[in-house]
């Protein structure tokens, strides 16, 4: 019998963990047109920035491919005014960005922004890095589920091509920051599980997630009314699976005759909303949170070292769809 076997320890009988206290801000975006120069994106970046640090924020996340017009909606090849590589940065800050590092610098407050990046040898991702408040990138991220098609199809009303204009992520790390573990996803990977646990396994208390969500699902309209239901369900159950906070970060409202979902929030290891955006434009969500909290999940019902069964969840890793029962339970263990 080791001390694992035991149940856990009530939390009473520990002494209280010091308080990791933290003011986070989601900073929600409006639509950004089709030819709005990175300048003007900056500008409101830093606006939502000052508004943040006048308020005691001390993190602020801005949501995915944050410095430009989604992108992905369109097959550049139909549109004779859109330069593909215009939409990538090949430098992290650049000539436009580097505004916005200096004044978060200048205010003490850091930032996680998510943009489409170019390596210098021709790489495309879809990233979201995380800024210390010293103006330092602490970790750099590229998203791992990447939803939508790769050539064009002309019966949506608009396309998705994020598998045509990126290529895949391949790990979900976490960094020491802000007083805590934190780590980052976007958006399409905030709907899957693996995300969360993932990111926990890293030690994550603390995740940061940009998205840009269209109202119209193209594949299956019926699933349009349940954007909002969705959006909150899955970062939720995320946070509460897991035990720590989550941060959920649009750009919303109608872009280029798409209407995108807004209804960004911050969420606690509870699975409660602490705070919620409620426009669809440029605004400020913040909340006041402590990281030590996390530890009431993550040292009781989801101890992961005393209860969890990798042994059993093997499939997870070497199986990728479902392989259900044959068609007769003939035979089949149990019947
Ligand atoms: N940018 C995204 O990843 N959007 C997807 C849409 C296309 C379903 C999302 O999961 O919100």
């Amino acid at each position: 019998m080791t001390d694992l076997d035991h149940d856990a320890p009530a939390l009473g009988s520990h002494k209280a963990a010091p308080s990791r206290a933290l003011k986070v801000a989601a900073g929600q975006l409006g639509p950004i047109a089709r030819h709005e120069p990175r300048s003007s994106v900056v500008a409101r970046l830093v606006a939502l920035l000052e508004e943040a640090a006048a308020d005691g924020v001390e993190l602020i996340v801005y949501p995915e491919l944050a410095l430009t017009t989604f992108f992905p909606r369109w097959y550049v090849e139909n549109e004779p005014d859109l330069d593909l590589d215009s939409f990538y940065e090949t430098e992290m800050p650049g000539p436009d960005t580097s505004r916005l590092f200096d004044r978060a610098k200048e205010l003490g407050v850091g930032f996680s922004l998510g943009y489409a990046e170019m390596t210098p040898d021709g790489h495309r991702y879809n990233t979201q890095i995380l800024v210390d408040r010293d103006g330092s990138t602490v970790g750099k991220y590229r998203k791992v589920h990447l939803p939508g098609h790769r050539e064009y199809e002309p019966w949506r009303e608009f396309q998705h091509l994020e598998r045509r204009y990126f290529e895949l992520g391949d790990s979900f790390d976490a960094w020491r920051a802000f007083n805590g573990v934190v780590g980052m996803a976007t958006c399409n990977d905030r709907r899957w599980p693996e995300t969360y646990r993932s990111l926990a396994l890293a030690g994550a208390e603390l995740i940061l997630i940009g998205y840009n969500t269209p109202l119209h699902y193209a594949p299956d309209p019926s699933q349009n009314r349940l954007q909002g239901f969705h959006n909150h369900l899955v970062m939720q159950a995320g946070a509460y699976q897991n035990g720590c906070y989550v941060v959920g970060v649009a750009k919303g409202g109608l872009e280029e005759g798409v209407d995108s979902l807004a209804e960004s929030c911050i969420i606690s290891p509870t699975g409660e909303i602490l705070a919620e955006c409620v426009t669809d434009g440029d605004e400020i969500a913040t909340a006041d949170i402590d990281l030590a909290i996390c530890a009431k999940f993550t040292q009781t019902l989801f101890q992961f070292e005393r209860y969890r069964r990798p042994e059993v969840y093997g499939t997870h890793v070497t199986q990728k769809g479902p392989i259900p029962p044959p068609t007769t339970n003939k035979g089949h263990q149990d019947g």
